[in-house]
């Protein structure tokens, strides 16, 4: 079993890392409060459950989702829209944790964008072999809002891509407590995640966690 606590101290020693213009990459900066943040994923999951959805094309999507805060990130055949009811529950979306608010806030100040206030928070759950297909994060209504993400659980391999689909893409490996905040110029960079490789966290067993922070309004 490796030693947790030594990987930590390591880890925070890394510098932010720049990936491209108005891309920032903050190693392991969710990592002290890792079972907080997990705890709060729960309990939105308890009113809002994850969820596989279908894509407009009628595919089913291998991660499993859920939303929190005003609105959520939807698709079925209708198409791609953010919706401030689930459609499962049929109430509004959980209220965003506190916790999650205030850290993509930090991290959105510290890469730059000082007036983030996320009105909509995607959960995304990779079981092994699960994936998400290049693509672009463009439902949003104002492309100068930046996008926070933070990975936890079992680690992935994320394609960053350019502004067109065909453009050569770099693979950055994501593990547990990195968080990464883009916008600017890269606000409609292609992106995807590779298969996830079958490991285990322990704190999330096998699953990758990933929470998005987005301006959808
Ligand atoms: C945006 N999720 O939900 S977030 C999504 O890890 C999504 O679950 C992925 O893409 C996930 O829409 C990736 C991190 C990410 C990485 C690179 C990007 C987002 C990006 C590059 C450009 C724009
Ligand atoms: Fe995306």
């Amino acid at each position: 079993m490796i030693n947790r606590e030594l990987f930590d101290d390591i880890d925070t020693e890394q510098p932010p890392e720049q990936l491209a213009t108005d891309f920032w990459l903050f190693h392991s900066m969710a990592l002290n409060q890792d079972e907080c943040l997990l705890k709060a994923v729960d309990s939105v999951l308890q009113h809002s459950p994850l969820r596989h959805m279908i894509t407009p094309g009628g595919f089913t999507m291998s991660a499993a989702m859920s939303n929190c805060g005003e609105y959520g990130w939807v698709t079925d055949r209708r198409g791609y829209r953010y919706t401030s009811i689930d459609p499962v529950s049929g109430e509004h979306w959980p209220v965003m944790p506190d916790i999650f608010r205030k850290l993509s806030e930090q991290a959105a100040t510290l890469a730059g964008f000082n007036s983030f206030s996320p009105d909509a928070c995607l959960i995304n759950s990779y079981q092994t072999t699960a994936k998400m297909s290049l693509h672009q994060d463009k439902n949003e209504a104002d492309y100068s809002q930046p996008v926070v993400s933070v990975s936890l659980g079992v680690s992935a391999i994320f394609l960053l891509g350019g502004m067109q689909r065909n453009d050569k893409t770099q693979k950055i490996f994501l593990k547990h407590g990195d968080v990464m905040v883009w916008g600017g110029e890269s606000r409609l960079r292609y992106h995807g995640i590779l298969p996830i490789k079958s490991q285990y966290h322990p704190l999330t067993g096998e699953k990758r966690i990933n929470i998005t922070f987005r301006k959808a309004r």
